[in-house]
């Protein structure tokens, strides 16, 4: 058992805590109350492998990949749901789940995916309903014959170009029927694999393709009270190292041209894990949003290439915290989740990855914002630097562990032992 320290130390913890950020200004109650508004999408697809339930035992293709083979994953929707509601269960606040298509719940006859319709999902969303969780979504341009050739939307062939325009309209429609169910607007995402592994010969052909499917796809103007559509570049995948058709400059075009009768700009997705391995995302979030109106995250690990570790509370994730702090833009950031480990406990993985979150927004909550940018206007770039370097050292276990306390959830590690429990009573017996 890991051992959970009991509520009269972690309050009284905590008012030792509250005092030392007071010093500086900062109000931790109220920092609390903030974290506690912001929904973090979790990722279906690390319950099962990114496999879905269109074909059990399907070939996962696309150019990403999951290792690993710890029991126990989830073979069914009903099984990926208790696994997800188990995993709600230790996570302080309210969060979101983002869907795939090929979660689809539709026990008869397969659906091929350009025929997918909302009452395919209705399963999900009337679980979602129960739970108080509200769905985003995502299409499923890969493993899928029409997709083996590693083209989908750049296609040159335009049967299966026409295949996966279709398939990108049915999923606008389903996820405008999320929002509409759930009187929120359900975040639609659109990744594709399309790429070569060596040099192309001709790299604009697959881009003019790709930018006419998506006027088609997105000719139909929806409420954004319904949907908002979420565009995701990648440098490379495996498989597709020399070239993906839908890169960052791509996207980024796309997006900032205003390409909607409505006037709303596409959303651009910045996965942590789709760029150059050293390279990281957080001083991009400014730049988009100059032109953009609103980011989704794809919070990821890369480990020397885009290989979707699970999220642990690093430089790069504290540093995207902080900017959407200081840029205040919670209201223009949306935050999703994407890694799949399948060495480790897949219901741990959700909770390690998102508590990982959760915590580096807490950090960012907690640090003076205000004076640093006092300081840097009035050119005292030493007390900016001397002061966000003893931020690292501030109480912040202490405030974490009361939040954990306060949202009924476990505090410290002591979430572990009811991952264990699930192990052994639900997981084993798969
Ligand atoms: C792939 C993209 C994409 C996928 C999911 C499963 O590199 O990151 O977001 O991970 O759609
Ligand atoms: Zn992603």
């Amino acid at each position: 058992m890991i051992p959970k320290l009991d509520s009269q130390t972690i309050n009284h913890n905590y008012i030792h805590a509250k005092e030392i950020y007071a010093l500086l200004d900062i109000d931790a109650d109220s920092a609390l109350k903030q974290l506690s508004e912001i929904a973090i999408s979790l990722h279906c697809w690390q319950g099962d492998d990114v496999g879905g339930f269109e074909n059990p035992g399907g070939e996962l293709t696309g150019g990403i990949q999951t290792t690993g083979n710890y029991p126990g994953k989830a073979r069914t929707p009903d099984e990926l749901r208790a696994d997800l509601a188990k995993a709600y269960s230790l996570l302080p606040g309210n969060h979101r789940l983002s869907l795939h298509a090929f979660y689809v719940d539709h026990p008869d006859s397969p659906i091929e995916r350009n025929e997918l319709r909302p009452e395919h999902f209705e399963s999900w969303i009337d679980w979602a309903k129960a739970q108080g969780i509200k769905l985003d979504f995502n299409g499923t341009f890969f493993s899928h014959p029409k997709a083996d050739q590693g083209w989908t939307l750049a296609s040159a062939d335009s049967g299966i170009r026409q295949y996966w325009i279709e398939h990108a309209i049915a999923c606008r429609k389903i996820a405008a029927e999320m929002g509409r169910a759930q009187g929120s607007p359900c975040i639609n995402n659109l990744w594709i694999p399309d790429g070569e592994k060596d040099l192309p010969a001709d790299r604009w052909a697959p881009r003019q393709r790709l930018r006419d499917s998506l006027d088609q796809i997105f000719q139909e103007s929806l409420s954004a009270a319904l949907t908002k559509d979420a565009l995701e570049p990648k440098l490379f995948g495996i498989g597709s190292e020399a070239y993906v058709a839908g890169s960052h400059e791509f996207y980024l075009a796309y997006c900032a041209q205003n390409n909607s009768d409505s006037g709303v700009r596409k959303l651009f997705c910045l996965d942590t894990g789709h760029f150059h391995p050293t390279e990281q995302i957080a001083d991009k979030i400014s730049s988009v949003l100059t032109f953009v109106d609103e980011v989704l995250l794809h919070v990821s690990r890369g480990v020397r290439w885009d290989s979707d570790h699970v999220v642990i509370l690093g430089d790069e994730v504290r540093a995207i915290a902080e900017e959407i702090v200081r840029g205040d833009a919670f209201d223009r950031v949306h935050l999703g989740l994407d890694f799949f480990d399948a060495s480790i406990n897949r219901v741990a993985a959700w909770v390690i990855g998102t508590r990982a979150t959760i915590k580096a927004l807490l950090l960012a909550l907690l640090q003076p914002t205000p004076l640093l940018k006092e300081l840097e206007a009035s050119g005292d770039r030493t007390a900016r630097l001397a002061l966000m370097e003893d931020m690292k050292t501030m109480p912040f276990g202490a405030v974490w562990d009361y939040y954990c306390e306060l949202q009924g959830v476990p505090a410290g590690a002591a979430w572990l032992n009811d991952v264990r429990e699930y192990e052994v009573k639900v997981l084993a017996e798969r």
